[in-house]
């Protein structure tokens, strides 16, 4: 086969978020994102998006970590790959084999060739991911509000659009007195909460969780350390609300071992956290749906539309946190925007590629950092 040549842009992109979003790490009313994109000289091209936060509260890679990783490791390997013609998905991780850890740098530009392959083949992304449905079930993460009221009427207003599932953040002090509130408020609507590690194993934090048990949530997120296992399967031991995994789950592997061994009754998949959309796909296909649902990073148009995409398949039955882009940018980098229906549910877009259109003069506009290779 005769030498691929192809181009890849990292492009730094900053929107502000419409609604700062608060967690038990921090707040934020910035996104940002490495948009990367690749293309050849027949013009095809794919686009990916790489989760780049701007201080490393939720995980250790950062914007900067995310571009140099990318810069000086990544992307020689990628390009090398094409040395010996058109490389598969397989082959472009086993070249990132060589970098430990790091997983939303690669997850970045993982995410861009499936897309490039998806225009490369003339399909839809979901094709390429193994997606079979035509709509997909979803909810919102509500940040930590700065009371009570603000918050009561931030969930009423979800709800009335139609948003299937609430999820709200929580950390000491702001925890089941908001839940029975909500529950009070709201009756028996798909509940859940996200402590993004804010507790521990002590006496008063397993009174807390015991408390939390008798309001029939869907399940507490992360409850503890960002790197544990076993603390989370002594407590999932002592209490009926199931637990889920997000911030301890880097691999298939960590997703098989917590389900196995009972730390966790579910996965929170994030695709940038376990490396990929490769990853992603296999975990949702080995555990299968009630075991996995999909998060969010507070993505852009172009990381959202991935998203969607792996969440046709069919394994994703419970909603997800990938809401509708008005929900976090006053004008998003793709068109059109995500939206949600009254029922909601997003409907999976027909069409190549992504099935949008990507915004680049939009994108180039609130760029940051621009680089070609
Ligand atoms: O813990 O799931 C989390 C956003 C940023 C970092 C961590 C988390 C989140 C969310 C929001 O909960 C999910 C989304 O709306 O994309
Ligand atoms: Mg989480």
């Amino acid at each position: 086969m005769e030498n691929e040549t192809i181009k890849i842009s990292q492009i730094l992109v900053s929107l502000p978020l419409v609604h700062p979003f608060q967690t038990s790490f921090g707040i934020q009313d910035k996104k940002y994102a490495i948009i990367i994109k690749i293309e050849d000289s027949e013009g095809n091209v794919g686009w990916g998006e790489t989760v780049a936060d701007p201080f490393p509260g939720y995980a250790y890679e950062t914007m900067d970590t995310t571009w140099i990783i990318q810069e000086k490791y990544l992307i020689p390997s990628f390009l090398e790959r094409f040395q010996e013609g058109l490389p598969s998905i397989q082959d472009i991780l086993d070249g990132f084999k060589h970098v430990r850890g790091h997983n939303f740098a690669k997850a970045g530009l993982e995410s861009a060739y499936w897309s490039f392959l998806a225009s490369k083949q003339g399909k839809s992304l979901g094709n390429l991911y193994g997606a079979s449905k035509d709509k997909i079930p979803t909810g919102v993460s509500i940040g930590i509000q700065p009371s009570m009221e603000a918050l009561l009427s931030r969930i009423g207003k979800f709800l009335e659009r139609g948003y299937q599932r609430i999820k709200i953040k929580i950390k000491p002090g702001w925890d089941h007195d908001v839940v029975a509130r909500i529950r009070k408020e709201f009756g028996d609507i798909k509940l859940m909460v996200d402590a993004n590690s804010a507790y521990t194993l002590s006496e008063k934090h397993l009174e807390i969780f015991k408390k939390m048990d008798r309001y029939d949530l869907m399940m507490i997120e992360q409850p503890l350390a960002y790197d544990d296992m076993l603390d989370h399967k002594i407590l999932q031991s002592k209490i009926e609300t199931p637990i889920c995994l997000d911030e301890s789950i880097h691999s298939i592997r960590h997703a098989e071992q917590a389900i196995e061994f009972d730390c966790a009754r579910i996965i929170n998949v994030k695709p940038a956290r376990v490396g990929g959309y490769y990853n992603a796909k296999v975990i949702a296909e080995k555990l299968g749906k009630d075991k996995v649902w999909l998060g969010g990073m507070l993505e852009m148009g172009i990381g959202r539309m991935h998203n969607i995409f792996v969440q046709a398949k069919e394994e994703f039955t419970i909603p997800g946190d990938t809401s509708g882009s008005d929900r976090y940018f006053q004008e998003d980098i793709i068109d059109p925007p995500v939206k949600v229906d009254d029922k909601g549910f997003i409907s999976v877009p027909e069409g190549t590629n992504l099935g949008v259109s990507v915004r680049e003069d939009f994108i180039l506009s609130n760029a940051i950092k621009y680089q070609e290779y």
